[in-house]
């Protein structure tokens, strides 16, 4: 039996979810509060010393990280295929997931300095520091911090603006070849960005690649009419945090698309 760990709007464990989606394989879920700590909790630190969601548990065997999770499900469960059959095709398909991490690192600063911003800015200092001050990676609780003073006007955010744009002018060229990124056929580099579009899509900041980029925008919407995109992640957004986001989310939105125009032009 598998068994989950992960988090209802957790990006990172929602790329899992699809994957087990597109699969049809069933698990076992262990819902993890992030927002009251949970992460943090010394016994699922054995199973994930970087405190983050999604861990696989395999029988006795544990895995971590999203990528790799992923990759390692395709290999147990091999149908329908989600890696190309050739070494070729997935070398270039690792290229994209290659670059996860590295999205997903601009996605939680986004997070962060709309959404989690607004919530925790009206809570005493004590109480934001809380949210933060366990993060067993000092960069990441240093980024924290500065999300939280400087909002979308930290060079942090121009940054990640700048690995979207990045992102999808390379996603725009390769959708030239074909309907996903590895050509015809739907594979691990697409389920990799999936929930990060609908992440920026929940904070009102879909305008940014629906302006540009026209295969992009066409891939995410191939991407929300499959199936798994209902199971693994919108059927896990209560109404209320969607509704929160959006309330939080509108009225920086034109902020956010300037920011992404201003990217733009130095990328
Ligand atoms: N590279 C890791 C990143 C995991 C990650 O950062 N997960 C976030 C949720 S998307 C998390 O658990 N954050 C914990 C926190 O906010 O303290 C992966 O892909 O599994």
């Amino acid at each position: 039996m598998l068994t989950l760990y992960h988090a209802d709007t957790a990006v990172c464990a929602a790329k899992v979810r699809v994957t087990l989606a597109e699969k049809g394989l069933k698990f076992e879920g262990r819902l993890l509060d992030l927002h009251k700590g949970d992460q943090f909790q010394p016994e699922y630190r054995k199973l994930n010393p970087n405190a983050v969601v999604p861990t696989l548990v395999d029988g006795d065997r544990v895995i971590t990280e999203s990528t790799i999770i992923n990759e390692y499900l395709d290999e147990i469960a091999p149908t329908p295929p989600l890696r190309p059959a050739d070494a070729f095709g997935r070398a270039r398909m690792r290229l994209w997931t290659k670059r996860e991490d590295y999205i997903h690192d601009a996605i939680n600063t986004m997070t962060t300095a709309i959404v989690f911003r607004a919530d925790l800015m009206t809570k005493p200092p004590e109480e934001r520091r809380k949210r933060y001050e366990n993060i067993p990676d000092p960069n990441k609780r240093e980024k924290w911090r500065q999300l939280l003073e400087h909002g979308l006007d930290s060079p942090i955010v121009a940054d990640a603006l700048s690995r979207f744009n990045k992102l999808f002018r390379d996603m725009e060229k390769a959708l030239a070849n074909g309907p996903w990124l590895c050509g015809d056929a739907f594979t691990l580099a697409d389920i990799g960005f999936i929930s990060f579009f609908s992440r920026m899509g929940a904070m009102e900041s879909a305008g940014i690649w629906r302006a540009h980029y026209p295969r992009v925008a066409d891939w995410y919407e191939r991407c929300k009419a499959r199936p798994s995109f209902g199971i693994a992640i919108t059927g896990y957004i209560p109404e209320a945090r969607a509704a929160h986001f959006t309330r939080v989310s509108a009225p920086l939105r034109t902020k956010v698309e300037a920011a992404f125009a201003q990217a733009m032009t130095i990328a």
